[in-house]
């Protein structure tokens, strides 16, 4: 098993004398992929071992798209035990905690059973109500200033309204809403609870509280009762009930969104100088407020205010992210299948001509297209551009395209928030891709700074330990985790 990093050392020291051995294990599901990561918190040091990767992927049956909870339940139980064989003879995992992406859910019954299929975000159900929030002016504004989410097409609010529209016995058959991140919390201990993150990324939570939204869960006509008051990151939740191994083993409620969970795990400067990017399947560029940032501009800008794990503000952006990348992979059976080859293909990408003309990247139909070569093509031929000759080229259209972004992401946070940031911290899959942290750095004019940092399991065990009382609070693990992180700066080229 691979030791992922040892983190920090002298400081805690001295801020923790007396700290006793604690194991710890972090579920970390993406969409493509999900990890067992078992945390060892070991004489003031926190020592990180994947113990368990699997893929995870959206399956099709006829017209719509799903995910396989079965075989994401079956990857957990399988990573948990794992990673308690793992321990020490006599030791025990103190904790468990659960993030997953955002939006997506499942509808239960009072018996805990699960009475609609579990939908993929991608899933194109959304686009008629999607057209037509988005074609009603005074509706789009009335709902972006009751729950600070923009209208975008994988929200769960039009996601739960097509589930009642279309098939309307679902209001009497369901009496629960679940995230995903709490439906495995609820299988793990028997406690069903919304978790705050999680709730805040569906557009049905109210903006300037932590309860939900009455009028936008009247607007998409769903019933109230499916949700209960959310509770805030490092609840306990329970032990865990479903697996022997792991009987002592508390359930926590962690930032239940990953993207949360990765903000939480940025080693940023306190004074709010830093604009934060999660880079995977989706870029999320945004920073941490103690105010939401709403109006007109912030809708226009699609300014998401998600919330922070103790209830603050998470104002960010999503730009599509390496999902074009990953998506350009599949069309060249000369993609790379190694981290060698990865590294060879990027360099070649970077000794290309910067590209004339970059993608949209905003187009619709690189959402979830059959082919994302043939919706690139179809893009630039559009505008009369030439498409790139091979996969090199993609690679470094993809790139600048996206270090556009995020550079637009950055201007229209500063012109919105007044605050002007100083670097850009990135971390996830992205920040191992040079050309896109220099692309980042080169549009945005300032230095990104990149972390050797699996962002979103450690902003989970972060959660749990402070839950455990072992580190005092977030300000402080980050100012731990700062002092001993590899980092990579790429400054900005003129
Ligand atoms: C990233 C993420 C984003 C969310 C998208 C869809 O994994 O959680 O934050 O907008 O997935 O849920």
């Amino acid at each position: 098993m691979p030791e992922l990093g040892v983190l920090w050392d002298p400081i805690l020291k001295l801020l923790m004398p007396s700290a006793k051995t604690l194991h710890l294990a972090a579920v970390d599901l993406g969409a493509t992929s999900g990890r067992i990561i078992l945390g060892t918190w070991a004489k003031n040091r926190l020592a990180l071992t994947e113990v368990h990767r699997f893929p995870n992927a959206i399956r099709s049956l006829g017209a719509h798209d799903y995910w396989e909870l079965g075989a994401l339940w079956h990857e957990i139980q399988t990573g948990l035990r794992k990673a308690a064989a793992l321990l020490p003879r006599g030791a025990r995992l103190a904790s468990v905690g659960v993030d997953t992406w955002g939006v997506d859910h499942v509808l239960l019954n009072d018996a805990g059973r699960l009475v609609f299929p579990a939908h993929a975000y991608r899933d194109n159900r959304t686009q008629p109500g999607l057209k037509r929030l988005g074609g009603t002016r005074a509706a789009l504004d009335r709902i972006y200033a009751a729950t600070g989410i923009p209208n975008v097409f994988y929200n769960t609010s039009l996601q739960l309204e097509e589930t009642v529209a279309s098939c309307p016995a679902v209001a009497d058959l369901a009496t629960r809403c679940l995230f995903l991140s709490d439906y495995f919390n609820y299988l793990l201990s028997g406690r069903a609870a919304n978790e705050l993150t999680i709730a805040s990324t569906s557009q049905l939570l109210d903006v300037h509280s932590t309860g939900w939204s009455r009028a936008a869960l009247d607007h998409f006509h769903i019933p109230p009762q499916w949700f209960t008051p959310p509770v805030l990151a490092g609840k306990k939740l329970g032990k865990v009930t479903a697996l022997p191994e792991l009987r002592d083993a508390v359930v926590i409620a962690v930032p239940g969104h990953d993207t949360a969970c990765a903000y939480d795990a940025m080693p940023a400067s306190p004074d709010g100088s830093d604009l934060f990017l999660s880079s995977g399947t989706w870029s999320l560029v945004g920073f941490e407020s103690d105010t939401p940032v709403l109006g007109p501009d912030a809708l226009a800008a699609r300014i998401s205010n998600e919330r922070t794990g103790d209830g603050r503000y998470r104002p960010l952006t999503n730009v599509i992210g390496l999902w074009l990348l990953e998506g350009i992979m599949k069309d060249f059976a000369s993609r790379p299948k190694n981290d060698a080859e990865w590294s060879k293909l990027i360099a070649n990408a970077g000794k290309l001509p910067a590209p004339a003309a970059l993608l949209d990247v905003a187009d619709p139909a690189f959402t979830n297209p059959k082919s994302m070569k043939a919706a690139i093509d179809a893009q630039l031929k559009r505008r009369r551009l030439a498409a790139p000759r091979n996969l090199a080229g993609y690679t470094r259209l993809i790139c600048d395209s996206l270090g556009r972004g995020h550079a637009d992401a950055k201007a229209s946070f500063e012109r919105m928030s007044g605050r002007v940031f100083k670097r850009i911290l990135i971390v996830g899959g992205g920040s191992k891709n040079r050309l896109l942290c220099q692309a980042t750095a080169d549009a945005a004019g300032v230095p990104v700074v990149s972390f050797a940092l699996e962002g979103t399991a450690v902003g989970n065990l972060a959660c749990q330990l402070i839950a455990l009382g072992a580190v005092k609070n977030l300000a402080t693990f980050r100012q731990l985790l700062a002092r001993d992180l590899k980092q990579t700066v790429y400054a900005p080229r003129v």
